[in-house]
């Protein structure tokens, strides 16, 4: 690991560049999910926000349940940069320095709170400990001074460095029922398997306009535990044609390769969004375009906007790409994965369609679903048609995932399915505006049981926590 003194040092963390502070070592990575952290300098008194502002204060087991939830972060993605780290309450707000002070705010999504609310890691001033760096103000440090967190700038004395030294404990409100599979702003969950595990490959959320612009991939054997595989594609050095709007990625294998189907759009020039695809020959990547240019052209089509693609390889090895917001649009794929006939594709908008089409089969039925309204609205939902063909013709069946306002989730869909390998065992990854604090823009990704009746029907799907 390399030290320097006397001068802000850049790194290359996962590909993103991330400035550290003068004398500055990354720390080890931080587990992500629910922590408290207790000052190095005051052992007993932990990060806590009483209101908006924050502070270190005494936590003890016989400290009220309101106190030990203040005490507790949920430990997510950064909301500026995946090489670094963003703080979130028990109340879905994030941690962010405003005038140098630390407190809790909701995430605007704009880059300004991105950066306010992001920290970067750096060893602490014992074993085992870790100090937070501003991401936007890298030679400044979380510290306590009279026991109220501010944003200071770095000092090289050992007060400064113990006051600003933490260690993630565990945390004392346990795991909420509440939390999403995959903590942090994550959406457009799409689901597979490959090789007997899941993968799960979302948009990375929380930016103002979805204007985010890398993936991460996650995988698990259980649903339950996820990995963080880091960046798996970024439209900054990795995609020629797109710098932002990274959304709705989709996973297919085909030849011992994977292939990541995905929308962008450009900064300045064009700006129409475009479907691009990306090959790589493990699941989690590392991933390159495989064309160098889109595999579908905003402008190729008349009608809809070309996002949100999907592909569904049917039994007998044919694939077949799905995408499309306002028009849904389908065409059977050629062997290589990356091509397809123009002059092949058919529309297949059903009644209600607004965008995220998905398509599997089960016991030689074909399911086409897809989502309604907008994301930024409570109502957006999940509907499906049955047919007998990847490309149709389609039944509907009506909508079947919604919100569910008695338990606070709102905003259910964007939503992929996966078989349990070797089972008649479905479920159905989807996203929600995060609870509680969240919207069409800060949305986090679930996973729920998909079950059938003996026609074949899907039951209503029951979003729980
Ligand atoms: O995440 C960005 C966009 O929001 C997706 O492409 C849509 O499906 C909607 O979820």
């Amino acid at each position: 690991m390399r030290v320097l003194a006397g001068v802000t040092l850049s790194i290359l963390v996962t590909g993103f560049l991330v400035a550290l502070p003068a004398g500055a070592a990354q720390a080890a990575p931080l587990p992500t999910g629910a922590r408290s952290l207790e000052s190095i300098s005051y052992p007993g008194r932990f990060v806590r926000h009483t209101g908006s502002l924050g502070q270190v204060d005494p936590v003890t087991s016989s400290s009220t349940a309101q106190v030990k939830r203040e005490a507790t972060f949920t430990v997510v993605n950064g909301l500026a940069s995946p090489a670094c780290y963003s703080f979130q309450t028990r109340d879905g707000l994030f941690l962010r320095h405003r005038d140098f002070r630390l407190r809790v705010d909701a995430n605007t999504g704009d880059p300004t709170f991105r950066g306010d609310a992001t920290f970067c890691a750096v060893d602490g001033s014992v074993s085992g400990s870790v100090a937070l760096a501003s991401y936007n103000y890298p030679d400044r440090r979380i510290r306590h001074r009279d026991f109220a967190l501010w944003l200071d700038a770095q000092q090289d004395t050992a007060a400064f460095r113990a006051d600003s030294s933490f260690r993630l404990t565990a945390p004392w409100t346990p795991k909420s029922t509440k939390g999403p599979v995959i903590p942090g702003l994550f959406a457009d969950p799409h689901i597979a398997t490959f090789g007997g595990r899941y993968y799960l490959y979302p948009t990375t959320d929380g930016y103002a306009s979805w204007s985010g612009t890398y993936y991460k991939a996650f995988s698990s054997t259980d649903l339950v535990n996820w990995t963080d595989h880091g960046v798996i594609l970024d439209h900054g050095p990795d995609v020629s044609w797109a710098d932002n709007s990274a959304w709705a990625p989709a996973v297919a294998t085909r030849g011992g390769r994977y292939y990541l189907y995905f929308s962008g759009g450009a900064a300045s020039g064009n700006t129409t969004k475009q479907l691009g695809v990306a090959v790589a020959d493990s699941p989690t990547g590392p991933f390159r375009d495989a064309l160098g240019r889109p595999l579908v052209r905003g402008d190729q089509f008349s009608g809809g906007q070309a996002i949100d693609p999907m592909v569904f390889t049917d039994d007998d090895g044919e694939s077949y790409l799905y995408w499309g917001q306002g028009v849904a649009r389908a065409v059977r794929l050629n062997a290589d994965m990356v091509s397809f006939d123009a002059a092949q594709v058919r529309v297949i908008t059903p009644s209600g369609y607004n965008e995220a089409p998905f398509v599997f089969k089960r016991n030689g039925l074909y399911y086409l679903m897809w989502s309604e309204n907008d994301t930024r609205s409570e109502d957006y939902r999940v509907a499906y048609a049955t047919g007998s063909s990847p490309l149709g013709p389609w039944t509907a069946r009506g909508v079947v995932l919604q919100k569910r306002l008695d338990a606070g989730i709102k905003g259910t869909g964007h939503h992929s399915v996966v078989r349990a390998p070797g089972t008649d065992t479905w479920y159905v990854a989807y996203h929600r505006f995060a609870v509680p604090a969240g919207n069409g823009t800060n949305r986090e990704t679930a996973i729920d049981r998909m079950d059938f009746n003996s026609d074949g029907t899907i039951r209503p799907i029951v979003p729980t926590l």
